[in-house]
């Protein structure tokens, strides 16, 4: 496993040799290495003089550390110079930037998570989406989390790793210092169902909800003579606390408060990458009551609850958020973006000018299952109707109608 580099994995991932996947690996390539010269710093804060925090504050009113702009001019240096990549919008961005308008992806990131661990050298580190660029502008940004073709995070600690969410298959890679580059360290990682620790900021307990005391107070000490009580671990850098998660599962909560009444966490670029990640490793993340994926933005910076963590473990905060009626959906699966009838299949294979068969070769079918289709005699099984959004969102959409408007 060693000798896997992050390049020849992505290579081996995104094998369907299309300009998609190439572009795709070429764009996470570029975070990654605007990584690696992060971790660099976050190595000798002390020395470099970079732990303190500028004369400034960011959109969002809080104190721009000195590290965390370095970590944004980072990635906008490098993704600026990368042609797949349409634009780049941050937490310390006012507005998004606009690199190439045409390109095909849009990243979202959180430069520096957990800024307010730099001065103590524990953990942080920087979080990512890419959104297939669909509008051509920056309303691209404006996307719910079924928009996300990839996600992903570094963790700077006593190890620097570079975690992926490519082609739905979470893994995580290492930073050898020496070679200076990402190497596999562990493949298709899956959320363990049920877990032993819980991870939350329970200084908050005072101006939170009833329901969330509840969750926490039968947590601690649960009921039922089987029941045992969790273990809390709380870094206060969501990446470190997301990626214990993500291993050793159990779960982890940022709700609504009362100084908080949206949550604290970012939907963009923090909660929609954690989102998409711990739903392909077959754990869940919900807001108080929906999937976190499912929550249609309203603007690039707002705020939500996050939970994420063990499938069986979400399931039973929901239960206390929902008195048990309900649950995050069994299906570990992402659901597909559009609802595929038989006269919006025909749209979308007559504006891509393909005949039958050559879009029955293009979604993975045959040509009798198209025209079934299209006859409206079968409908598309669930891993069609992904083929078919992937069909739609590749194509630069101005050569199309939206499939939607039959
Ligand atoms: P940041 O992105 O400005 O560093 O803030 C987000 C951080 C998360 O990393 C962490 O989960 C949370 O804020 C901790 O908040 P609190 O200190 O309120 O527990
Ligand atoms: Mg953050």
């Amino acid at each position: 496993m060693r000798n896997i580099n992050l390049e020849s994995y992505l290579k081996s991932e995104l094998k369907d040799n299309n300009e998609e996947n190439d572009e795709l690996a070429s764009v996470i390539k570029s975070i990654a290495d605007a990584t690696k010269l992060i971790a660099m710093d976050t190595r000798v804060t002390g020395l470099k003089q970079i732990r303190g925090s500028l004369d400034k504050t960011n959109v969002q009113g809080e104190q721009v550390q000195i590290l965390d702009q370095i970590s944004n001019d980072k990635l906008v240096d490098i993704l600026a110079k990368n042609s797949s990549c349409a634009g780049y919008a941050s937490e310390e961005l006012k507005d998004p930037k606009i690199f190439n308008s045409s390109a095909r992806f849009m990243v979202v990131a959180d430069p520096l998570d957990g800024s307010s661990n730099i001065s103590v050298n524990m953990p942080i580190g920087t979080i990512f989406g890419i959104i297939r660029n669909t509008d051509y502008g920056k309303s691209s940004f404006i996307k719910s989390g079924r928009y996300y073709i990839s996600a992903g995070y570094s963790l700077y600690g006593p190890s620097d790793i570079f975690v992926i969410c490519a082609n739905n298959k979470v893994a995580e890679f290492t930073l050898d210092p020496q070679k200076n580059d990402y190497f596999l360290s562990r493949s298709e990682i899956k959320v363990p169902n049920k877990g032993s620790i819980y991870s939350v900021n329970e200084g908050n307990f005072s101006i939170w909800d009833n329901k969330i005391k509840k969750w926490l107070l039968n947590t601690k000490n649960p009921s039922g003579t089987s029941a045992k009580n969790k273990k809390l671990r709380y870094v206060g850098s969501l990446v470190a606390d997301a990626h214990r998660t993500l291993i050793n599962g159990g779960i982890f909560v940022y709700p609504s408060d009362k100084n908080n009444q949206n949550g604290k966490l970012r939907l963009m670029y923090e909660a929609n990458p954690f989102a998409l990640i711990f739903t392909s490793a077959g754990g869940s993340a919900v807001d108080l009551e929906k999937e976190i994926l499912d929550i249609e933005p309203e603007n690039f910076h707002q705020r939500t609850p996050l939970i994420i963590g063990s499938k069986s473990d979400v399931n039973n905060f929901l239960e206390h958020m929902t008195t048990g009626k309900k649950k995050v959906k069994e299906n570990t699966e992402i659901t597909p973006i559009f609802k595929w009838t038989s006269n919006s299949i025909t749209n979308l294979r007559k504006s891509l000018n393909l005949s039958r068969t050559n879009f029955g070769k293009k979604v993975g079918v045959s040509r009798a299952t198209v025209l079934r289709w299209e006859k409206d005699i079968v409908l598309p099984n669930y891993i069609n109707k992904k083929a078919l959004d992937n069909a739609f969102l590749s194509v630069k959409n101005d050569l199309i109608d939206n499939p939607m408007e039959d």
